[in-house]
């Protein structure tokens, strides 16, 4: 019976669809009834010249996220069950879902003084980034790692974590996983681990042992057995990106060249062990712009979502311009222009750059085949 068929097809009157006769009326119903569904009225949508995002752009600030947070942090216990006080950005077009892109999650999360995020495993991909703040430890496998202003922390898949803030105040940090791609997937696992940690592991070391394994320089361990997917080095401190930035800045200033375009500088987080993205389905980046400076619209197959570390600016992404400063966060989707300038905001006092963490699902299409990147200019 057609009437309770969920396909519904619409004989229209346009120069690529034949045209609409009571034979067409019969032939669209006799499809309905047998759930079938032809190409031609469906082609522009499903095989598009271009890409196209069903995400859009848009800019979350910073204030607004930390404010709600410090409030969730007041009445939201966190514990088993919730397992993490983490609330993530929900992209306007995107149905309500709590899904900054069509493939990731991005969101904040918040510690009280002396709280405890319960240990558990998934088999979606996971890092935390830290705009601000310090005084909690992720414990990842058993080994407790720092967490600093600057520092970026992968965690593939499958290895146990949990947070633990050891100082007396609240701590806010930002979480980046691939949880909508993964729940496309349909093949995701989840195992809560123990009620409590032992007590090595809330000790707080000023670094992780995956740091003094894994955290020097071109030096890769001989001893150390094959790392998970996914990189075994489970803090990127920020001392580093940061020497890196301004070490490449100040060669291309010298006329070494070595940025990505004039006074746009970029690193992009690698695994030591071979220098693949840090996860299997996320790449990450720092992107520093110097003041004054802008940077050519590119366009790239996969979505970003952007956090200003430090410094102010105008982003454009397609047909959307925002202002920006510390911590807020935006998102590009597939396909769509981006451009940033760097220039000083009205609360800025400092004569620095305009830093920008950024993550992707960049690696999922590269091993599809399916990244692309085009300049606009
Ligand atoms: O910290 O383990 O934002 O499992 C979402 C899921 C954070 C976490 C999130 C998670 C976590
Ligand atoms: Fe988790």
């Amino acid at each position: 019976m057609s009437a309770m068929s969920p396909v519904r097809l619409q004989a229209t009157e346009a120069a690529d669809q034949p045209t609409v006769t009571p034979a067409l009326e019969r032939l669209y119903r006799g499809f309905e009834e047998e759930l079938l569904v032809p190409l031609w009225t469906e082609i522009g949508d499903l095989m598009p010249v271009n890409p196209r995002s069903r995400a859009v752009p848009h800019r979350w600030e910073w204030g607004s996220l930390l404010r709600l947070a410090e409030q969730a942090g007041e009445i939201v216990p966190v514990g088993r069950g919730g397992e993490r006080r983490a609330i993530a950005l929900a992209n306007p077009s995107l149905g309500g879902r709590p899904f900054a892109t069509p493939t990731l999650w991005a969101a904040i999360q918040y510690l009280m003084p002396g709280e405890d995020a319960p240990e558990h495993r998934h088999t979606q991909h996971a890092f935390r980034f830290v705009v601000e703040g310090s005084g909690v430890w992720t414990v990842v496998g058993g080994d407790p790692v720092p967490m600093n202003r600057g520092d970026f922390l992968p965690q593939a898949g499958w290895n146990w974590h949990a947070h633990h803030n050891a100082t007396e105040q609240p701590m806010a940090w930002i979480d980046g996983l691939d949880i909508p791609l993964q729940y496309l997937t349909e093949a995701q696992f989840f195992e809560p681990g123990r009620d409590e940690l032992s007590h090595a592991e809330r000790t707080t070391p000023e670094r992780s042992r995956s740091e003094r394994l894994w955290g020097h320089p071109g030096l890769r361990p001989l001893g150390a057995p094959a790392p998970s997917p996914g990189s075994p080095l489970l803090s990127y401190k920020w001392e580093f990106t940061d020497r890196a930035l301004t070490d490449q800045l100040a060669l291309e200033e010298q006329g070494y060249g070595g940025t990505v375009e004039p006074g746009h500088a970029a690193v992009r987080y690698a695994n030591p062990h071979d220098g693949s993205d840090v996860l299997p389905t996320i790449r990450a980046e720092l992107h520093r712009v110097v003041r004054g400076a802008e940077t050519a619209p590119v366009r790239e197959t996969g979505s970003s979502v952007y956090q200003v570390f430090d410094g102010s600016g105008v982003v454009t992404v397609g047909d959307h311009s925002w202002s920006v400063t510390r911590g807020d966060l935006f998102v590009v989707p597939s396909w769509e222009p981006l451009s940033v300038r760097s220039e000083a905001g009205a609360t800025d006092s400092d004569s620095g750059a305009l830093d920008l963490f950024r993550f992707s699902d960049a690696p999922v299409f590269a091993a599809l085949h399916l990244h692309r990147t085009q300049k606009d200019s």
